[in-house]
């Protein structure tokens, strides 16, 4: 790279690979989002996967089982294995250890191993040096060949030679870092976040005991809050936990783990009453989120061996109409992990597989377990296609209102429901749609807006609950409706039901704005369970955002205060009520309707002044979890959740 001094001493006491050790850890300083994805609180994450990725590999070939990580006092990270270490001996070409080589040399991670069956390493897969390059500081501590060895690196270089500081009769690698805040847009990290990544590599990687501690604060007892997560049979259990809320079909969870063409693929399925397909799929331990050729493969094999076997024994003869892919995977949850030696990620967030050969290999290992399985399992063979075969009816059902409600609606003259309040510019980019709780507030809020960029769509009530409904019901409610054609996207039908035609959306903001109370958020929430079931492109695009309405309003005299928490309100009592005498009263805003429409625009509609929170899904497995608990029918799970995370809520929901 020719932009960075150092290249002028290409002479001299430099060699050459010095100065190519510096060329790239700069890259990574200086393009941080090529390596990580970006420098949000998602890439900030990132760095922590990546380390525990390369202790996941060390598990993966066989010389780990524990993996601690920690979040410490300061904010720093360390993450503990008990794998070999990181070798520490000189590199003879470049002249140093090779724990600096490995932590100072892009790509470098697997240099000494390339026997070693390698594959997880991260959505980058850019190595360990990545994070030394992107932390401020960092020290690595390796206990190997009865010795404890460590070198510290501020922003990818060494601060010190590696130092023999000990002896010890154990063996592996104890990396702390701290993230550059020169480079990250914050440097706080989310329990809740690593947690369910760590969770998720546990079910994923059976076998392997990961810890999280969380140093930064203690609970009530005094403890650190802490999580430890092991799976003793991976795949089936992470089912368990997914389904833990729904009803199953069968018994036992369906396995499938077969080694093809030298690809390891391992699936495991259940059915329930659900109505919904819950398929999560893993390349590499990565949550491949746009799917790819696994994915197809599954479908297809899925779809085959069921099809094949229903009609051997004769239960679709009395059907009428054909059976379409979807009916074999309604009330489906499913996981597909499968190990690809050189994964091509394709899409736009390089989270869909490409590799074509993979198709075959999945399909092929579906047909031949699954066909097995039915045949050895009459009873559950039958569960499963009566399941299909219901799924098929009421999908034919659903075909037949759907047709009607839209031949109703182009009586009707089609167009925008009767209640929107469009914005007038046309550019989606620039247009925001709000969805109000009620007419009343709806109404205040199309007085208050700026009807240049913002549209209003006011909806009654509480809107149906996804979760327990089935598809022609949703598609027949009267304010979903309304928010499909709202958004200018259309409702899908039968094979494609999940795909949306999120080009045509007509707002890249769509805002949930309901009342600041326990009402309010059970809307919100079925709201987001809506759009995540059925529109869950919205969410990942980012288009989906709640409004903060204020709490409460703290007046005296002329002067007032919009509140957003207890510990605001306190302070601004504080500061309005200053030495004078008192006269200061507070109006708690339990709706929006107690506020006016001026009100309204300047505390939550403002774009100078509102706070939005963005909704995004860290993990779809994890999501997909939460939501049939709060939704769905058992009641003591979901307090038990709400309980649990009363004190930790996590505001990004
Ligand atoms: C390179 C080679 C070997 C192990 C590792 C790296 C290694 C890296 C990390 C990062 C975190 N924990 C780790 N554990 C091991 C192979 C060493 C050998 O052959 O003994």
């Amino acid at each position: 790279m020719s932009d960075l001094p150092n290249n002028n001493h290409n002479n001299g006491d430099y060699s050459a690979n010095n100065i190519q050790v510096l060329e790239g850890l700069e890259a990574v300083r200086k393009r941080p989002a090529m390596y990580i994805g970006d420098v949000s609180i998602k890439g900030l994450h990132h760095l922590v996967y990546e380390v525990v990725d390369n202790s996941i590999d060390e598990a993966l070939a066989g010389y780990c089982d524990k993996i601690d990580v920690c979040i410490n006092e300061d904010g720093s990270i360390t993450v503990k294995d008990n794998g070999r270490g990181i070798p520490v001996d000189m590199h003879e070409k470049e002249g140093k250890s090779a724990l600096e080589v490995v932590m100072t040399v892009l790509h470098a991670g697997g240099k000494f191993d390339k026997d070693s069956y390698k594959v997880s390493g991260g959505l980058h897969g850019v190595g360990v040096s990545c994070v030394n390059g992107l932390s401020s500081y960092l020290k690595a501590v390796v206990h190997r060949d009865g010795k404890i060895y460590e070198q510290e690196y501020k922003t990818g270089h060494p601060i010190s030679d590696i130092k023999e500081i000990g002896e010890t009769d154990i063996t592996g690698t104890i990396i702390t870092f701290k993230p550059d805040a020169s480079i990250f847009s914050t440097t706080e990290y989310k329990f809740e976040i690593l947690s369910s990544r760590l969770r998720e590599l546990a079910y994923l990687n059976k076998g392997i005991k990961l810890t999280i501690t969380d140093k930064r604060e203690k609970d009530d007892e005094g403890e650190h809050r802490r999580e430890e997560f092991y799976s003793k049979e991976g795949l089936k259990e992470f089912i368990d936990y997914l389904d833990a809320t729904r009803v199953k079909l069968i018994e036992e969870v369906i396995n499938i783990s077969a080694i093809k063409n030298g690809t390891p693929v391992e699936i495991a399925l259940q059915y329930n009453t659900s109505f919904s397909e819950n398929i999560h799929s893993y390349v590499n331990n990565i949550n491949t989120i746009e799917g790819g050729t696994h994915l197809t493969g599954f479908r297809r094999g899925l779809t085959r061996t069921l099809k094949s076997y229903a009609d051997k024994s004769g239960a679709l003869s009395k059907l009428k109409f054909e059976i379409s892919g979807d009916d074999f995977r309604e009330g489906l949850t499913s996981i597909i992990s499968v190990k690809v030696q050189e994964p091509q990620f394709e899409g736009q967030t390089k989270t869909k597989l490409g590799n074509s050969e993979i198709s075959l290999v999945v399909d092929q290992a579906v047909s031949e377990m699954l066909s097995n399985y039915l045949e050895e399992n009459p009873k559950d063979a039958k569960i499963i296609v009566q399941k299909v075969i219901l799924a098929a009816q009421a999908r034919h059902a659903a075909r037949k209102a759907r047709e009607l409600v839209q031949r109703k609606n182009v009586l009707s003259g089609g167009g925008l429901p009767g209640k929107l309040a469009d914005c007038s510019d046309r550019n989606p980019e620039l247009s925001e749609i709000y969805l109000v709780e009620g007419d009343s507030a709806g109404g205040t809020a199309k007085q208050g807006r700026d009807r240049k960029f913002q549209a209003i769509l006011p909806l009654r009530g509480k809107i149906l609950n996804v979760e327990k409904a089935m598809y022609h019901k949703v598609f027949e409610n009267e304010e979903i409706k309304n928010i499909f054609t709202a958004l200018g996207v259309s409702i899908g039908t039968e094979e494609d039901s999940k795909a949306l035609n999120i080009e045509k959306i007509r707002y890249h903001k769509i805002i949930i704005m309901t009342d600041a109370d326990v009402d309010g958020s059970h809307i919100t929430t079925l709201i987001m369970t809506f759009f995540f079931r059925f529109m869950k492109e919205v969410i990942e695009n980012g288009y989906l955002y709640i409004a903060t309405p204020p709490l409460y309003q703290v007046k005296k005299g002329k002067s007032s205060r919009y509140c957003w928490s207890e510990e605001d309100r306190i302070q601004a009592i504080e500061e309005l009520g200053k030495g004078k005498d008192s006269g200061v009263s507070i109006q708690r805003y339990k709706g929006l309707g107690e506020m006016n429409a001026e009100q309204l625009w300047s505390t939550t509609m403002n774009p100078e002044t509102r706070t939005l929170r963005q909704v995004s899904i860290d993990s779809a497995a994890e999501a997909d979890r939460v939501f049939s608990m709060l939704m769905g029918d058992e009641v003591p799970p979901r307090r038990e959740f709400i309980e649990r995370h009363a004190k930790y809520a996590n505001i990004d929901a």
